[in-house]
């Protein structure tokens, strides 16, 4: 075996970094010609385009990019999807193979050498594949023997909590709902979820104070919106056509504002992809007012526009607030304002790095608003006091009476396409009894009421040996995590880790003892089994439930489907399940007819599933119905700023997503939007931290973060003067993952706080 270390992170060579101007608008031209040149590159134009005319079509394959909804009725015939939407497909829908040839030439430790981008570049995996004990090579396997490896393994286990079945969030309905019940038969709640690392701050916050753990919003309500508020969030690279709904805002007369410490360019204009003649020239405004505010200084800002706000309605009793609302629908308000009332705003304000009078702008343009939606990501929900952060935006929300009506409400926007719906089929790790009770009586077994683990403490489990087994579900666990080290040596600690993948990835390369790589059909190809054709089902961001059906003939003739691999490991682990595990994968519809018996909301599933479009879930925000909170009631709550404190020459660093790039998958090496291209180490700074550190652009500098004591390190990044707030910095996510200690998370959602890492910086020399 060979002697040389496998590489958990991405290699610290640079790839040539050219600098060009930012852009002033997102979409336009360069945004065609990027999304043609990947189809071209990775599919072949011809095939390429026909499959582009199948996505996110009523009867096509659902975007396997975000989980931005599609209209409802209506669906232009081209064109309904994004630059990054046209680049998710080519990656899946790639040429590159990676067969048990390519795994005979190339060691484990040779590939782990690569680049995130070089690695995915080698394209599908298209045979299962072992690494038995001891091997550099991965070699074919039979999915027989391969899916007997796993049960025999998960047997020998002294209990059930020591796997962990982790889910990424493209798995779809029908999978996602035969996964969980493989293994609450086989009698763990162990099913962390990238969800824990992503929105799981929002949906605490939403359940405890309205009652679901999801956004309230429709598409059509941006139709109706007096303003949007958009926190955190960069959606002109990472939820493209969310640019469209917020340009209709605008158009019917509403007003937006941008909360974030970057002048992200899509959010400050952009050019309609609908519209052709549209796409030269400088496009159309969004922003109305932009708050460039320090990382983490949300709940600050939060605070001082809901004083401000307090201020006018004391001064005119009734014009700003809705006190009908906060009389008829919520529950402590009295303690919200006397709390609002000791902050006090000099206090606050240094922790925004904004001036007062912008915000006193932005308090102006709320308190004349009565429908308003607050739409967020990852900026909000990756801090430690990111809970926080999403009750305070609710608080705001409250005030107004902004939800539970038309045009007004919550929008969290969910990252992968199926994340949303993978937790309503009951990927989590802390699942509510009433649906443990359902699945009980529904399919006659015992299921495990203790809690699971989440990713994080997944990763401890690991790391102690506590946990022997790791089955990943889509994803890259090993480059998603924080603390690249830790989690290598976590993974590394495993008897058996299993990959569900299409493509290859690093997580492959951080093995157990053993290790399988299983390729399963991606959405863009047609699953075909002993019924027929299947269809799979999928929920947006905004709780609409709709089909998706593959285009394109499967890539090799060894893939299966997800729920087919999910079977085939239940057959071959479960002794006494009285699931017919290969009955229901012949006709997906029967698996639908399971997922109705048990979850609510999902009535006459089979037959609302084909209708155009789909249908909608029940959401109680949305009809401003609370019972199901502690109270019964919407609740105020009252929340605590940003504990992070400097240091001399300490900066705090978010950890954000380039324009190339979904995730873990490199498209590419450009992030067009930031002026930056071919390079992916870099470090956005303030050119005032850069003068005083004595630095110049392009200096090369190496990151140390700090933590209780504890320093991580992640060599050679480039510093780029950047338009961010003072002792704020930004550097790319999974390269400086490294950098985001496991023990450093969100408090109640136990996210990693990976948009807060404490960082100085060394010059090289
Ligand atoms: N093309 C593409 N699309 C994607 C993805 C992708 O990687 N590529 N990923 C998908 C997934 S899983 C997700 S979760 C989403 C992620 O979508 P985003 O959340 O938009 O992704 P990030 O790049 O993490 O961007 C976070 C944004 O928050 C800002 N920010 C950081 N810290 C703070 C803060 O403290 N306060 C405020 N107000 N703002 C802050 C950053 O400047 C940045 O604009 O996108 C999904 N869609
Ligand atoms: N520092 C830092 N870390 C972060 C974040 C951050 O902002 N900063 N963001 C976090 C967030 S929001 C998220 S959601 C996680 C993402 O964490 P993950 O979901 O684990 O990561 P991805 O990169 O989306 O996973 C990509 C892999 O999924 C596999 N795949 C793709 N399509 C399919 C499919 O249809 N089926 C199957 N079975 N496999 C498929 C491919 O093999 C591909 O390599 O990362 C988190 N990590
Ligand atoms: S906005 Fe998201 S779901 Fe829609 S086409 Fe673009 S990447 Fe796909
Ligand atoms: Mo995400």
């Amino acid at each position: 075996m060979s002697t040389k270390k496998t590489h958990a992170q991405p290699p610290e060579k640079l790839t040539g970094i050219k600098l060009k101007e930012i852009p002033e608008s997102a979409v336009g031209v360069k945004a065609i010609a990027s999304a043609l040149s990947h189809i071209n590159k990775e599919v072949g134009m011809g095939k390429g385009i026909g499959l582009l005319a199948k996505l996110n079509q009523i009867n096509g394959f659902d975007c396997p990019g975000c989980a931005w909804p599609d209209p409802d009725e209506k669906r232009a015939f081209l064109a309904e999807y994004c630059e990054n939407g046209a680049k998710a497909v080519a990656e899946e829908a790639t040429k590159n193979r990676v067969s048990p040839l390519f795994f005979a030439t190339h060691s484990v430790q040779e590939l782990s050498e690569l680049s995130d981008y070089e690695i995915g570049k080698k394209g599908r995996v298209t045979h299962p594949v072992v690494l038995h004990e001891g091997k550099d090579h991965y070699e074919e396997i039979s999915w027989e023997d391969a899916f007997q490896m796993i049960g025999t393994e998960l047997n020998s286990l002294s209990s059930p909590d020591e796997a962990i079945f982790y889910t990424s969030g493209r798995t779809s309905n029908e999978a996602a709902f035969l996964y969980q019940l493989f293994v609450r038969q086989f009698g763990t709640n162990n099913l962390p979820d990238c969800s824990n690392m992503c929105h799981e701050s929002s949906g605490s916050a939403l359940s405890e104070t309205l009652g679901i753990g999801k956004g309230s919003v429709t598409l059509d309500d941006f139709n109706h919106a007096d303003l949007v508020i958009v926190m955190g969030q960069n959606p002109g690279t990472n939820h493209p056509r969310m640019l469209t709904a917020l340009g209709e805002t605008k158009k019917k007369g509403g007003q937006i504002i941008t909360i974030n410490p970057l002048p992200e360019v899509g959010l400050m204009r952009y050019n309609d992809p609908q519209n052709p003649i549209k796409w030269i020239g400088k496009g159309q405004k969004l922003t109305d007012i932009f708050l460039q505010v320090k990382i983490n200084g949300d709940v600050a800002l939060l605070k001082i526009i809901m004083k401000l706000l307090l201020e006018k309605e004391k001064k005119s009793p009734n014009s700003i607030f809705d006190h009908d609302f906060i009389q008829e629908k919520t529950s402590g308000y009295d303690e919200f304002i006397n709390d609002l009332e000791k902050s006090n705003i000099e206090e606050l304000l240094p922790q925004t790095g904004l001036e007062l009078s912008i915000i006193k702008e932005a308090a102006d343009m709320i308190a004349k608003k009565k429908k308003i939606i607050i739409c967020w990501a990852m900026g909000l929900t990756q801090h430690k006091n990111a809970v926080d952060n999403i009750r305070e935006l609710v608080n705001l929300l409250l005030l107004k009476g902004s939800i539970g009506k038309k045009g007004a409400g919550t929008c969290p926007v969910r990252g992968h396409s199926n994340v949303q719906g993978d937790r309503t089929m009951g990927i989590w790790e802390k699942p509510k009894d009433a649906f443990l009770d359902k699945l009980e009586e529904e399919f006659h077994f015992k299921a495990p009421r203790e809690h699971g683990y989440d990713v994080v403490d997944a990763i401890e489990a690991m790391h102690q040996k506590k946990a022997k087994v790791f089955i990943g579900m889509g994803g890259n666990f090993i480059s998603a995590t924080p603390d690249t080290e830790f989690t290598a040596e976590a993974l590394q600690n495993c008897d058996l880790t299993v990959h569900v993948s299409t493509k290859l990835n690093r997580s492959h390369l951080i093995h157990g003892k053993r290790a399988l790589i299983l390729p399963c059909l991606g959405r863009s190809e047609k699953d075909h089994q002993e019924n027929g054709e299947q269809f799979v089902s999928v929920e947006n961001s905004m709780g609409v439930v709709h089909q998706s059906s593959g285009h394109l003939t499967p890539l090799s003739e060894a893939l299966l489907s997800e729920p087919a691999i999910v079977a085939g490991m239940a057959e071959a682990t479960l002794k006494d399940s009285q699931v017919a595990w290969t009955e229901l994968v012949k006709d997906y519809d029967l698996i639908r007819n399971k997922i109705e018996a048990t979850i609510p909301g999902f009535d006459n599933y089979n037959k609302r599933v084909r209708n155009r479009g789909g249908f909608y879930l029940p959401n109680n925000a949305r009809d401003n119905n609370y019972a199901p909170t502690k109270t019964g009631k919407a609740n105020f709550t009252v929340n605590q700023i940003s504990d992070v404190v400097l240091e001399k020459d300490q900066f705090i660093m978010m950890t954000i997503r380039t324009h190339d790039q979904y995730n873990t998958t490199i498209y590419g090496l450009d992030d067009r939007y930031r002026g930056v291209l071919n390079e992916r180490r870099v470090v956005f700074m303030n050119q005032d931290d850069m003068n005083e550190q004595g630095l110049k652009k392009m200096d090369m500098v190496d990151l140390i973060s700090h933590f209780e004591g504890e320093k991580r390190v992640a060599k050679g990044f480039l510093v780029l003067p950047y338009s961010i707030p003072r002792q704020c910095t930004a550097t790319y996510f999974p390269e400086a993952n490294v950098l985001v200690p496991i023990k450093s998370k969100a408090r109640i959602s136990n996210t990693p706080a990976s948009k807060t890492v404490i960082i100085t910086l060394e010059k090289r020399s």
